[in-house]
This record gives C-alpha cells, sequence and structure tokens, in this order.
C-alpha cells in the first residue's frame, strides 16, 4: 500500500491507484469530464487537473499514479482558476445553445460550468467542427463536442464497431465518422450507447415526437401504442423515482391522457414472440435444424450480426421482434375484432432503444405493404411528451391496460433484462417438452450481468447447451468461438446493449457515470419484482394469447403465423 496525504487528510491506497481513486476513497470529489472508469482514463479534458507538493505545474488526477509520501492539493486557487479556464476554452469552441438542447439541464459541461463559476467565455471560437446532421436515428452535433472520447470509446470497446473517432488535429481535432459521413452511412448499429454517455448534447436520437402528436391529433387515424418491457421500470427516474420503480399504471394513465385510442403492451407480444420462438427451437432441435438458434429481437444485434457474421444470418430466428408482432397483429387482428381498417390503424411504440426506430423502417418488416410500426419514441421521449403536455407525471392514478393485446405474463416482462429472453424461452419449452405446468421456473443460470454467461439446462432428458450475451463486443468474442469450434451451443439470446433493454441508447440518461451500474442493476431488480408479483409466469398461459391463435392463427408456426410474425434477413 501507499501512504499519501489529499488536502491534509492522510490516505493508504493500493500501488496502482491513480490520485483520482485516492480522492474517492476519502470522499473527495475531482470534477471530470472524458473520464470513465475503465473505459476512457485518458486524461484529455484537463478538468480534473490537481497540485502535487514539489511537482511544477497542474498534474490530471485521473491518470497520475500515486508514490510514496505525495501531497496532493485538489482545490487551490490555481487548481479552481485552471479548471475554470480550461471550461472557459472547452466553452470557446461549443454551440451554447442551452435552451434548446436536448441535454438542457442535464448535461455535465453545463453542471461544471456552474459549480466552477463559468460566466463569459473571453475566448474566441477556434474550431468549426461541422454543422448538425440529422440524417440518421443517431443525431450527431459536432458543433456541441467536447472531444472527450467517451462515445469512440464506447463505440469501439464495448460494442465492437467504430464508426466514430477522433480525426484532425490541434485546434482542428473532431470526433467524427469516417469522411464526417452521416452515421446511417457506416456500420452504427443505432444502439445509441454513445448517447447515453456523451456529457453533452452532442449525440442525440432522431426526434419523432412532432409525428406521434400529429398522429394523435389526426381523426382519421386510430392511434394505437404499445410499450416496450424496459420502459416501466426506467420512466419514472425522469419524474424524480427512484431507479426500477415499476410505473407501469402511471404510464398507462399518461398515455391515455395524451390522446392514444388505445394502450396496449409489448410484454403481450413478447409473450407471443416466445410461443413463436420456442417453437421454432423445438422444430430445429427435432429436425435437424440449424443450430444455435439466435435471438433476433435486438435490432442493434442484428444489423450488427449483417455487418460482421454474415454465415450466422441462418442462425437467427425468423421471429420477429416483440414490437413488430405487436404492430403486425395490431394491423390484423385487432383491426378485424374491431372493425377498423388496418390502413386507419397508426402503431406507435414507446421503447428504451434508439434501434428501434432502425428497425420499425426496415423494409422485411410489412405485412402486405403496411408497415408493423409506424411511429418510434424512447423513454426519453415520452417523458418529454409527458412533459409537454403538463401531465404531473409522479401523481397520476395507475390504470390498466386495455384488452385483446394488454395481458402479459412475467415471462414476457423479464424480456427487458438481459437473459429474459432465454429464461423466459425455458419456462415453455420446458413445459412443451415434459406436458407439464412445472414449478421451478427461474433460471437463475441465465440470470446476472456479466457480458457473456454460459449454462447447460436438461430438460426433460435432453440436454441444452445455452449462452446470453449482451454488449455487441461480446458477442463478437462469443461468435468467434463458435467459428473456431472452440464452442457450441443450442440456443443463444443476444442483446446489443450492455445489460439489456433496461440499459438500451434511448433510456433516460444518468448523469452521475459512476452510478451507472448501481441503477442498471436495479432497473434489472425491478423487471425481476414485476415477473415475481405476476399471477401468469409463462408466455403459453396467456389467455388473450390463447384467444388469439384459436380465434385468428391456429397454432403457433401456422401459415398465418409465418405471415405476420416471421421474416427473414439475408446475407
Ligand atoms: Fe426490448 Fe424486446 S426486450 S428488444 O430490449 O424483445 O427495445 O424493453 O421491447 O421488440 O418485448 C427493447 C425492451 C423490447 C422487442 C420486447
Ligand atoms: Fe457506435 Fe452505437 Fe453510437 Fe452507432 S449508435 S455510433 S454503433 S455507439
Amino acid at each position: 500500500m501507499i501512504n499519501i496525504k489529499i488536502d491534509g487528510l492522510d490516505v493508504s491506497v493500493p500501488k496502482s491507484a491513480t490520485i483520482l481513486q485516492a480522492a474517492r476513497q476519502l470522499q473527495i470529489e475531482i470534477p471530470t469530464l472524458c473520464y470513465m472508469k475503465g473505459l476512457n482514463e485518458v486524461g484529455s479534458c484537463r478538468i480534473c487537473v490537481v497540485e502535487v507538493e514539489g511537482w511544477r505545474g497542474l498534474h490530471p488526477a485521473c491518470v497520475t499514479k500515486v508514490s510514496e509520501g505525495l501531497s496532493v492539493k485538489t482545490s487551490s486557487s490555481t487548481v479552481r482558476e485552471s479548471r475554470k479556464n480550461i471550461l472557459e476554452l472547452i466553452m470557446a469552441n461549443h454551440d451554447r445553445e442551452c435552451l434548446s438542447c436536448p441535454r438542457n439541464q442535464n448535461c455535465e459541461l453545463q453542471k461544471l460550468c456552474n459549480e466552477m463559476g463559468v460566466e463569459a467565455v473571453p475566448y474566441e471560437k477556434r474550431a468549426d467542427r461541422g454543422t448538425i446532421d440529422k440524417s440518421s436515428y443517431i443525431v450527431r452535433d459536432p458543433g456541441k463536442c467536447v472531444l472527450c472520447g467517451r462515445c469512440a470509446a464506447v463505440c469501439s470497446d464495448i460494442q465492437n464497431v467504430g464508426v466514430i473517432n477522433y480525426a484532425h488535429r490541434g485546434a482542428h481535432t473532431s470526433v467524427t465518422t469516417p469522411y464526417g459521413d452521416s452515421l446511417s452511412e457506416h456500420s452504427c448499429i443505432n444502439c445509441g450507447q454513445c448517447i447515453k454517455i456523451c456529457p453533452v448534447g452532442a449525440l442525440q436520437e432522431r426526434d419523432d415526437t412532432g409525428k406521434v402528436w400529429n398522429a394523435v391529433e389526426d381523426n382519421e387515424l386510430h392511434v394505437v401504442v404499445q410499450t416496450a418491457p424496459a420502459v416501466r421500470v426506467a420512466l419514472g427516474e425522469e419524474f424524480g423515482m427512484q431507479p426500477g420503480t415499476d410505473v407501469e399504471g402511471k404510464m398507462v394513465t399518461a398515455l391515455k391522457r395524451l390522446g392514444f385510442d388505445r394502450v396496449f403492451d409489448t410484454n403481450f407480444s413478447a409473450d407471443l414472440t416466445i410461443m413463436e420462438e420456442g417453437t421454432e427451437l423445438l422444430n430445429r432441435l427435432n429436425n435437424g435444424g440449424r443450430l444455435p438458434l439466435i435471438t433476433s429481437c435486438s435490432p442493434g444485434w442484428i444489423k450488427f450480426c449483417e455487418h460482421n457474421y454474415h454465415d450466422f444470418i441462418d442462425n437467427l430466428s425468423s421471429c420477429k421482434s416483440p414490437q413488430q408482432m405487436f404492430g403486425a397483429v395490431a394491423k390484423s387482428y385487432y383491426a378485424h375484432k374491431a372493425g377498423i381498417d388496418a390502413k386507419k390503424v397508426f402503431v406507435v411504440s414507446v421503447m428504451p432503444c434508439t434501434a428501434k426506430k432502425f428497425e420499425a423502417d426496415r423494409e422485411e418488416l410489412k405485412v402486405d405493404g403496411l408497415r408493423d410500426v409506424d411511429a418510434v419514441i424512447t423513454t426519453r421521449e415520452l417523458a418529454k411528451m409527458i412533459k409537454q403536455s403538463g401531465i404531473q407525471f409522479a401523481e397520476l392514478p395507475d390504470s390498466g391496460f386495455d384488452s385483446l393485446m394488454g395481458v402479459s405474463t412475467g415471462a414476457g416482462a423479464i424480456f427487458g433484462n438481459t437473459g429474459g429472453v432465454m429464461e423466459a424461452a425455458l419456462r415453455t419449452v420446458a413445459d412443451l417438452l415434459t406436458a407439464k405446468d412445472l414449478n421451478d421456473i427461474e433460471y437463475t443460470s441465465v440470470r446476472g450481468m456479466e457480458g457473456i454467461r454460459e449454462a447447460n439446462v436438461v430438460i426433460n432428458g435432453m440436454d441444452l447447451r445455452v449462452a446470453v450475451v449482451n454488449g455487441t463486443a461480446n458477442a463478437s468474442k462469443l461468435l468467434d468461438k463458435i467459428r473456431s469450434g472452440e464452442a457450441a451451443y443450442h440456443f443463444i439470446e443476444v442483446m446489443a446493449c450492455p445489460g439489456g433493454c433496461v440499459n438500451g441508447g434511448g433510456q433516460p440518461i444518468i448523469m452521475d457515470k459512476s452510478a451507472a451500474e448501481e441503477v442498471k442493476r436495479m432497473r434489472i431488480e425491478g423487471i425481476y419484482g414485476i415477473d415475481r408479483d405476476r399471477e401468469l409466469r409463462k408466455s403459453h398461459k396467456n389467455p388473450e394469447i390463447k384467444e388469439m391463435y384459436e380465434e385468428y392463427m391456429d397454432n403457433p408456426g401456422s401459415h398465418k403465423a409465418h405471415q405476420l410474425l416471421h421474416t427473414h434477413y439475408v446475407k
């Protein structure tokens, strides 16, 4: 251990520690902008500078290692002046449009400027980094970029995409795409993880709230909305509630007040997905089909597979995602039952995911020329609409989803967690294979937060080798092992976002990045709580699903089900 003094206080830390880590051990908060523990420890922004007795100049605490006997000052007047000066220099090149910025009041730069007393910016703008690019699902505003490099680190290290990075030098340095093109022209998977890690408003999702407002106000349209499993455990954060709080009832009330004609649940179509995907798994296992079967509900993962692992395209489940299945049945089964022309049904999705916007636009995901889903908004965009309408969310009473496509089981709910699709599928497959109503339904071996989890599951004497992956860099690791013959599985769940949909790119921004893991854990726990509280916890027990098959689609895997609920991706 190394003994040092920080602001006159003694502390002992391992010799690998940095000054920043040592200070945090003493609960001394040194401000940072570019630093992300374990991901981006580059010392580029210099906000964390400190004075070290006997050393010349100032030193970035995030990358300066401790050594025996150091005496550090973290907030001397020299340090404070210097931080203020650095912020003024950053602000000189920053488009200061706080009032219209999506990150207003949720911006790390704004908070720092406030804390450090930056009032005016005494410097000229030195670099023109370009104008906002709205042509992709992920909107980039280089004029707001602070060159922290966090997005580039996430994109390459967590997602193994690497489509944004530093370019140019000196005052002309920028963080950009190849040739400065739109992200949609490259291999960006629209996961939105870069948005979540950006400290400012340089990255955001395409705003589709205008489209939704217009639809809701259009008397010619019958507007139905579906809400993804992970939205309800995070939406409350936008209104001051604890992460993981289940706000399903308030969310439904808010959607009704916003003017949607029907409020339905993606958890319902998650149950439907299990009926189809469970059947597909059993078919492949029994009939020598292509294995491993790999889940296909995460559109970021699908795009990643198309760009980088097209030899696995035939392994993908042919099931559409629950979002798309919902749209397809809303415009067929629901329209038929409600006596509404399918062309008049406008389907809106509320998703924790930015890639769902891309998925809804895919050419493959139409039935008879009609798009399954017409507009997708993120959890953040829904919060914005609620705020715009003056609804006092925290005070709302609870309401239930509308019937026909509003009932769901615990299995549908857990889709929002990494491992949830796998567990939901196992619950149904186990009952089908044993012809029993099994009680032991919590497959804890596929739960957890690790990026790759493997398990052997024995069902009715059948040995199933399964894997659960989250984050596309982890998907690469696993698929590379399969390619090389080092690993083999029957069934794999892949979710593009680390932690699964609870941590999707469209979820509320976590301002304190050091709390991000804990927030993710609380959201995950919130979802397992919903599952535990549900009377029905297996997809095949969902009465509305049973009714739909009986009345409209015969059996899972039927011709009609294939027309509506399945697709295929091309190599
Ligand atoms: Fe997801 Fe899914 S779980 S992909 O994360 O399969 O977005 O929540 O809606 O479609 O159900 C997202 C979540 C979501 C789909 C489901
Ligand atoms: Fe990279 Fe995902 Fe951002 Fe695209 S959306 S730039 S893949 S982090």
